[in-house]
């Protein structure tokens, strides 16, 4: 087929952030942007692992179907002989990671600004996958965004606009294109690793009920397929379950905030059983049973100290790896198995070397991800599957779950709190100056909440020793509890500060306890110590989570 060379202006602004680059749809619409940022992808990789094959897809929003198009005619144009589109251009973040595993591509293009709204005046995103599943490292990004910002040209296939509606596999002269259904696969996975007997006799016979709320996002089809067909819960079971180009104008976030609909029918005297919620791309998950809310540290802890009740862990895990600013509920589980935990920076991709190396078999985020060696990504469905088959097998609550745990291993108080659309400069300035004054806070604070170590964390890679260093502020109380400080990377708009807060507690009496009112002295003997307030000007987040 013909190959059309165009010129373009070069782009100073295509730095990917924690993951993938994300932007206002309207700068990927500006003529010569995503092509820019696409073809620079292909230039990289033509000088390490070729991408002669690949899957593309995304979550549904607004822009995703065009991208979709310029994406084909790029890629044949330089080269890629085997194009995998999924059906109506959607695709889910881990299901995307399955079809590369599964058929030995070189990568895949998700399109996709995870949780952050769609449509025409909201965000869009490109995520670049490279041949294990998951998401391109720090090294290959850095080199996308250097290359981009030179960039003069791109390639595009002579080809007609593919119909993406309808599924097969058409050649043209240089590429065989296949458009497939995009939930079969993934479902056959999930059938791999978990009890779906198991799962269907809890539906059948303990009239157990759940809410899943896919938030008009990518999931909808995919828990539709998987716990309504396959697993026999009752139609209804799935809300918002139809993809919607901007997510019906909701935030497709699944956190207390913003599954307020799911929230409300938990925490009622009808409430369902279990309730969960994943988010745009279909990576992230809540967890909630009746009248209690699962934090995503906890959850990874309870998966952990659990993973013998699902056939595919029932043999053991080899490790456990949290990001840092996650809770330390995990790290007693892997204690108690006698196995490895690691803390890694914030981004799915720092675990991709542990999982590719075995050193590890679950892992997770206070983001509201977790996931395993199943894929490279993290999976919000598994995650949910994960608790049904451990309610399955125990036949308790959620809650009872829950306190069985921190009875067990105590518990780590844990909260985030935003604070979103921050002057850049202010934000930046706040971070360098905690940086700079890191002796300065040790012995600041009194009684249980002396300062008695603060450091900036850094991350050697156990298996490219690769450095990665400026990950996040740590302030260490004498009570074990602590105060990480570090700027959000996946925003489109100013900056977001996070600060995570977290203070182990053994003492029974305390588990019922409210973590906001168990972490106040904690959270304001931070600001004082930090003078939150005075150099941010804010004097309350945003976000709490
Ligand atoms: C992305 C990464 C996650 C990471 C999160 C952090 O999530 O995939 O690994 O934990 O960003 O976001 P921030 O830098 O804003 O704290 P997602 O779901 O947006 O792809």
């Amino acid at each position: 087929m013909p190959v059309t060379e165009y010129k373009t202006t070069a782009f100073s602004d295509q730095k990917p952030g924690t993951s993938g680059l994300r932007k206002k749809t309207s700068v990927f619409m500006a003529e010569g942007y995503l092509e820019n940022f696409i073809q620079a992808i292909f230039d990289v990789m033509s000088e390490r692992e070729k991408i002669s094959s690949m899957v593309v897809g995304g979550d549904g929003r607004f822009f995703n179907k065009d991208a979709i198009q310029v994406i084909i005619k790029i890629a044949s144009a330089n080269g890629c002989s085997r194009i995998m589109v999924a059906r109506d251009g959607i695709l889910s973040t881990p299901a995307a990671s399955n079809i590369i595993r599964k058929y030995s591509l070189n990568g895949g293009i998700i399109l996709s600004a995870s949780h952050n709204p769609g449509g025409k005046d909201k965000d869009f995103g490109v995520k670049f996958n490279t041949s294990n599943g998951g998401p391109a490292s720090s090294q290959i990004t850095e080199a996308i965004f250097e290359t981009s910002k030179r960039l003069m040209r791109y390639l595009m296939s002579d080809i007609p606009d593919l119909d993406l509606g309808k599924t097969g596999s058409f050649k043209t002269e240089d590429a065989e294109i296949t458009v497939f259904d995009p939930v079969s696969d993934y479902v056959e996975l999930m059938e791999n690793i978990f009890d779906f007997d198991k799962i269907a006799r809890l539906f059948r016979t303990q009239r157990f009920s759940m809410c899943f709320d896919a938030m008009n996002a990518v999931t909808g089809p995919y828990a539709t397929a998987v716990f309504e067909k396959k697993l026999g819960a009752p139609q209804g079971s799935v809300i918002r379950s139809t993809p919607l180009e901007d997510f019906g104008g909701v935030h497709p976030d699944p956190n207390l905030n913003h599954a307020k609909e799911l929230v409300s029918a938990m925490f009622s005297a009808n409430g369902h059983d279990f309730g969960a919620a994943s988010d745009g791309d279909g990576d992230r998950n809540m967890i909630l049973g009746k009248n209690i809310f699962v934090s995503p540290g906890d959850s990874l802890a309870i998966i952990a100290a659990n993973h013998h009740l699902i056939p595919a862990y029932a043999k053991g895990i080899k490790g456990v790896a949290r990001s840092m600013p996650t809770s330390q509920a995990v790290d007693k589980v892997a204690k108690k198995l006698g196995i490895a935990c690691y803390e890694t920076p914030t981004g799915w991709k720092y675990f991709g070397n542990l999982l590719d190396s075995s050193l590890v078999t679950l892992c997770g985020e206070e983001s509201f991800g977790t996931g395993s060696d199943h894929v490279r990504e993290k999976d919000g469905l598994w995650a949910v599957l994960f608790w049904l088959n451990i309610l399955a097998s125990k036949e308790k609550s959620v809650s009872e779950i829950v306190m069985e745990h921190w009875r067990q291993f105590g518990r780590d108080f844990y909260s985030r709190h935003d604070y979103e659309g921050l002057d850049t400069q202010i934000a930046n300035e706040f971070m360098e100056n905690l940086r700079n004054k890191l002796h300065f806070f040790t012995g600041k604070g009194s009684g249980k909440y002396e300062v008695t170590w603060a450091d900036d964390f850094s991350y050697i890679d156990p298996v490219d020793k690769s450095l990665t260093e400026k990950q996040g502020v740590r302030l260490g109380f004498s009570c074990g509890a602590r105060a990480v400080f570090r700027l959000s990377g996946t925003g489109t708009k100013g900056a977001t500060l996070r600060i995570y807060y977290e203070q182990p507690e053994n003492d029974h009496q305390l588990f019922l306890n409210d973590p906001q009112l168990l972490l106040a002295q904690l959270i304001k003997n931070t600001a004082d110590i930090t003078r939150l307030q005075e150099r941010t000007g804010r004097d309350k987040p945003d976000v709490i989570t």
